[in-house]
């Protein structure tokens, strides 16, 4: 009998990704979804419309309880992916209650469903490196302590500690994953990242000429979702319970990420690319570089793609998508 998995966040770049992941290797997937998603598909599941036909969602929202026990009361779900947050770290900067509130008892929600209908489903919770925030060591691993910088960090600091009391309190499968950045063509418009080569897409047919930008020389370790949501299945294949860094090795600046994708149009970033203070942050994470060889070592997991092919792929996705439809 195939394998049953849920998915929160499905309609996300990492949901999408895991979504394909997982039904490539015969599970069933489940995902959950706000019931407004459900009301408007068309826009909503742009990542997942390929894959509609082949998943089950289920409407639920991460704020109630009872709708999260009702799903999960409802299949025997063997994995449970939980990706679903609120993941900008500038917008909980703006309104770090609902951060909060999404990310902590949202997590919250879902081990304590978990517990009391399927304790025997194994549990992954999406950990992140701004947990590691203000950095005490270079490269960050999983024993290095974490600093949060903002109100996502603290929430997702808060979501692994809940994650990991599960395992230990209850015995439970429970892992945390603490992925560093991971891009893509599916990345959100908002991230740094795609914000640069969806603009210089634009740029490049002349439907923007400046692209505005905060901290250019803050460092993050990019690594492509395709590669991390692997990862996440392979940390619920172990025989036991662990957390994981997951990360590339390799840091770059914001600005290294303008240049080299300005150059895969042909075009000069200093040409265009003004700082902007309004898209600093009040505090920053400086400098973020994984150390993944426990993942490597006990999971087997390395990524494939180079920060160059990151850069170049979201590029080309970028003017392609722009290229039909000026038809
Ligand atoms: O792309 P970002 O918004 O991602 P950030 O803050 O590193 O967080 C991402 O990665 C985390 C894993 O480490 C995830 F947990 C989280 O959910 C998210 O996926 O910003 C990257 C860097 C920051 O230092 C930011 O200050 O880019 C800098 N930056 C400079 N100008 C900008 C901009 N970021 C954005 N979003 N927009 C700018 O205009």
């Amino acid at each position: 009998m195939s394998k049953k998995a849920l998915i929160t966040g499905i309609t996300g770049q990492d949901g999408s990704y895991l979504a394909e992941h997982l039904l490539s290797l015969g599970y069933d997937v489940h995902g959950i979804v706000r019931r407004v998603a459900l009301e408007d598909a068309t826009r909503h599941f742009t990542r997942i419309a390929h894959l509609l036909d082949r998943l089950q969602l289920h409407a639920a929202s991460l704020e109630s309880y009872p709708s999260i026990f009702h799903v999960i009361s409802r299949h025997d779900f063997d994995e449970c992916y939980h990706l679903a947050a609120q993941s900008f770290v500038a917008e909980s900067f703006a309104d770090g209650f609902s951060t909060m509130n999404t990310n902590i008892n949202g997590t919250h929600y879902m081990l304590a469903a978990l517990r009391e209908l399927r304790p025997d489903c194994r549990f992954y919770f999406a950990g992140s490196s701004e947990m590691f925030g203000k950095v005490s060591e270079v490269p960050q691993r999983e024993t290095t302590a974490f600093h949060p910088r903002s109100p996502y960090g603290i929430s997702k600091v808060a979501g692994f500690q809940l994650t990991r009391n599960y395992r230990e309190a209850y015995g439970m499968f429970c892992s945390n994953g603490i992925l560093f950045n991971h891009e893509g063509a599916r990345r959100g418009f908002e991230f740094v990242t795609r914000k640069i080569t969806s603009t210089v897409a634009r740029i490049k047919y002349n439907l923007a000429n400046e692209l505005r930008l905060g901290n250019l020389e803050a460092k993050r370790d990019w690594g492509h979702a395709a590669d991390y949501v692997q990862a996440m299945y392979l940390m619920l294949q172990h025989d036991t319970p662990d957390d994981f860094v997951i990360a590339t090795g390799e840091t770059h600046s914001v600005r290294e990420f303008c240049e080299l994708a300005f150059a895969e149009v042909n075009l000069d970033y200093q040409d265009y690319v003004k700082v902007d203070e309004r898209f600093y942050r009040p505090a920053e994470v400086e400098l973020l570089v994984g150390d993944a060889s426990k993942a490597r070592r006990v999971l087997g997991w390395k990524p494939t793609r180079t920060f160059k092919d990151i850069v170049k792929e979201m590029v080309r996705e970028d003017v392609a998508a722009l290229k039909s439809n000026s038809g």
